[in-house]
């Protein structure tokens, strides 16, 4: 039997090189592997969370699926959807909701640090890992390949399939968590203590956006921030993170091995020689992605087109496994 992935991205803001490096990028090589079967999903539900403007959500969503495209996603070879176009995501989230203990959700280091940048916080948000596990769960999936940041929901998902099991007898599929080796966690290029987030997509200096042109992205990546010495290696050392950030990126994008990237350096005459060399990779496999969207984008009738055709697939896989879980739980079905 194939294993069956399954991940999601929010349409909120534009995607960065962080997303791309350790989520997108791996979707698009997942595709060709025979023993795989993916889905990629577009999580509107989950952009919801924190307030949205509805124009720019709905433009946002189309866009990301354009994106989806221009990175090489490939409606004939993986199921790409929008999360609301599925019923059984909100569906299943209140069953499981229903599983859940509140304990579990507030132990989330994503949400302590979300709720406390919200002035007010909604429940959506502190819900969030409940939705997730819906989308995990319900497409009995194996593997759910995320950046080091979505672990922990993973793990959560994991502890909700077994407890449902546990109380209604073996339903869901335990699902493992898939981070990449190298670049699972990039870090923001004005401030690499901290992840490169969307959420600061739009701040001076913190990310490369996947639709950045060479000159921004140029500018942002010589702008980074580095130490006041000149070593060029990986270093787990705090104070040389911004190099180590910047060696990640360029190791991730060159596929090189951790001796090669460094033996590329050996003769680097300070920092701005290594900026240069990550801003030329970054802008080489951008360039090709932005002339794609930009063809892409404008065709909304095959955009349309292709989210219709997800989400009956979609619906096809998920809609039996929660009439499954309504009768374990007791609830009348009509049809
Ligand atoms: P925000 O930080 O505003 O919550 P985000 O940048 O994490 O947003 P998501 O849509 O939540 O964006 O994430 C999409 C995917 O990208 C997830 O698999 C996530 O783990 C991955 N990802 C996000 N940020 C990074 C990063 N800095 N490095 C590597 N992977 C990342
Ligand atoms: N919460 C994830 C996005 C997400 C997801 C999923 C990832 C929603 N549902 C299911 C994997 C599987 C995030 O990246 N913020």
């Amino acid at each position: 039997m194939k294993r069956r992935i399954f991940s999601g991205i929010q349409p909120s803001e534009v995607i960065h090189i962080g997303n791309y490096i350790g989520a997108v990028r791996r979707w698009v090589e997942m595709q060709d592997d025979p023993e795989k079967e993916n889905i990629f999903c577009i999580v509107d539900l989950h952009a919801l969370t924190v307030p949205q403007d509805p124009n720019a959500l709905r433009a946002r969503t189309l866009e990301l699926l354009a994106l989806f495209l221009a990175v090489g996603l490939d409606p004939n070879k993986s199921l790409l959807f929008v999360q609301s176009h599925v019923t059984v995501h909100a569906e299943g989230a209140w069953l499981l909701n229903c599983v859940t203990p509140e304990g579990w959700l507030k132990k989330m280091t994503q949400y302590k640090d979300k709720s406390q940048k919200q002035e007010t916080v909604l429940t959506g948000l502190l819900d969030y890992p409940v939705l997730m596990a819906a989308d995990i769960l319900f497409y009995d999936t194996h593997e759910v390949p995320v950046g080091e940041d979505q672990k922990q929901h993973v793990e959560l998902a994991r502890n909700i399939a077994e407890r449902f099991n546990h109380l209604y007898g073996e339903t869901f599929i335990v699902p493992e968590p898939a981070i990449a080796k190298a670049g699972a966690r990039i870090m923001g290029l004005d401030d690499p203590s901290a992840k490169m987030s969307k959420s600061l997509a739009h701040t001076k200096g913190h990310a490369v956006r996947l639709l950045d042109d060479p000159k921004e992205i140029e500018r942002t990546i010589m702008r980074a921030k580095t130490d006041s010495g000149s070593e060029i290696r990986f270093s787990k050392d705090p104070a040389k993170a911004g190099v180590n950030n910047l060696l990640t990126i360029y190791q991730a994008l060159t596929g090189k091995a951790t001796e090669h990237v460094e033996a590329d350096f050996t003769n680097a005459r300070g920092y701005g020689d290594l900026k240069k060399a990550v801003a030329e990779v970054v802008i080489e496999k951008m360039e090709p992605i932005r002339r794609r969207y930009s063809e892409i984008v404008s065709d909304s009738a095959e955009l349309q087109r292709i989210m219709r055709m997800g989400a009956e697939k979609a619906r096809a896989i998920s809609e039996p496994r929660l009439v499954d879980v309504k009768q374990k739980m007791g609830l009348i079905m009509t049809a």
